[in-house]
């Protein structure tokens, strides 16, 4: 059925020109951003998108914990909403996040540029410290959005490198004055590189997001008994070093076992004292074990206990554990689903029905309101890595899918989630 839209398509220089002047800020080596949540870059990020959305004429609104949400108030009702994070991971790519918020800002230039007044609001929200990478847990600011976590829970929350969340937002400039949790919108729609190999794979275009997995993210700490590399004999030896190499091992393992879409990694280990001629007094390291599955990712998670509790009597060491994020599986509307396919069809793209591998914003938000993603091919399948890369025609063409399905809710009565 045809729609008084039908004719809109972004503008891709418009789009570009924006994604690549977002990556002058904070640029590392190899074409990518380090903009870790609420430091300085990020604060420079923030700036920069902030004024492109007072150039659209939005009212803007930054709540308890930083998040940015910019409405073009036209229309009524609740907005239908889109959005994600530009705050990146240290190696992050141009793309992750990014992509998704200033899509949305393009969808509003191409309505405004047009004379296209929709039936209601449109919103797009910079959600703060998305990656967790700095802040753990990672959606740290859609999860107070959506009520998932109390605003003062989340400003006492301390970054790998020390400081207070609630200081940084202010030192940035930041700490807004909208209460959390958020107005609920009537709808949200996140666009965003798959940061996987399946599309490209399949030689597909667009991904009909189904749902995300679930993520269970921990910090272990080893503490053994630091000695001299040269004199202990290795019978008398409580190596944390060594413990932690076994639990990278193990997880490793267990992901094998599980098969399907289990992962398990070890993305961040600290030694102390880190020395060549030492044997380690306590190493620090991280779990991050994912599955599709809740059952099998509580097995996975019991699986894991058992085995920290069996290591750590056999070389004498003791184990402490800190759970950083917990998130079960979400599935996304199948509503909202239905509409994204329908319009990668309708605009000649190959499309097909995916979860996501990834966290992202839309699974909080799902929880208030009816919410989906579109994904864009990644190449290589490469991602939190400064040679992330999605081609400029599937940037475009995703841009072009959230246009018409932010479009299509405006005109759609979803009611509540189902
Ligand atoms: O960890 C994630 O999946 C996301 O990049 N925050
Ligand atoms: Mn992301
Ligand atoms: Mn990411």
């Amino acid at each position: 059925m045809a729609s008084d839209f039908d004719a809109l398509c972004i503008d891709s220089a418009r789009l570009m020109d924006r994604l690549m002047s977002l990556a002058e800020v904070s640029p590392i080596a190899g074409g990518g951003n380090c903009r870790l949540a609420l430091t300085d870059a990020d604060r420079d990020g923030r700036d920069l998108v902030v004024s492109w959305m007072r150039d659209l004429n939005m009212d803007i609104s930054i709540d308890a914990v930083g998040n940015i949400i910019a409405c073009w108030n036209v229309g009524s009702g609740a907005p239908v909403m889109t959005g994600s994070h530009i705050d990146t991971v240290r190696t992050g790519g141009k793309f992750d996040g990014n992509y998704g918020v200033l899509a949305g800002l393009e969808v509003v230039e191409t309505c405004q540029r047009n004379g296209y007044i929709p039936s209601r609001p449109l919103a797009v929200g910079i959600f703060t410290d998305e990656e967790g990478a700095r802040f753990a847990p990672d959606m740290l600011g859609s999860l107070v959005y959506v009520g998932g976590m109390t605003t003062e829970e989340a400003l006492d929350i301390t970054a790998i490198d020390g400081p207070r969340l609630g200081d940084e937002l202010v030192r940035i400039g930041y700490a807004g004055s909208a209460p959390c949790p958020g107005p609920v919108p009537h709808s949200f729609v996140e666009l965003h590189i798959e940061q996987g190999p399946l599309l490209e794979a399949n030689n597909v275009r667009i991904g009909a997001v189904t749902g995300v997995q679930g993520i269970s993210w921990q910090e272990v700490t080893v503490v053994g008994q630091s000695n001299h590399a040269g004199t202990t004999p290795m019978s008398l030896r409580h190596d944390p070093t060594y413990v932690a190499a076994e639990i990278a091992v193990f997880l490793r393992q267990l992901s094998a076992r599980f098969g399907d879409h289990q992962v398990c990694t070890v993305g961040k280990m600290d030694v102390f004292p880190n020395l060549i001629n030492v044997v380690a007094a306590r190493v620090t390291l991280t779990l991050d074990v994912r599955n599709t599955d809740e059952n099998l990712l509580q097995q996975a998670e019991h699986e894991i206990a058992e085995f920290l509790e069996k290591i750590a009597i056999a070389e004498g060491v003791t184990i402490t554990t800190k759970k950083l994020a917990r998130f079960e599986p979400v599935v996304f509307d199948p509503r909202v689903i239905d509409i994204i396919e329908s319009i990668a069809k309708q605009q000649s793209n190959t499309v097909e029905r995916m979860p996501s591998g990834a966290g992202h914003d839309a699974q909080m938000l799902a929880r208030v309101c009816p919410s989906a993603m579109i994904f864009v091919p990644s190449v290589n399948g490469i991602s939190h890595n400064p040679a992330e890369h999605t081609d400029t025609e599937d940037l475009v063409a995703g841009a072009n899918i959230l246009l018409h399905t932010m479009l299509t809710l405006c005109a759609t009565d979803l009611g509540r989630s189902r």
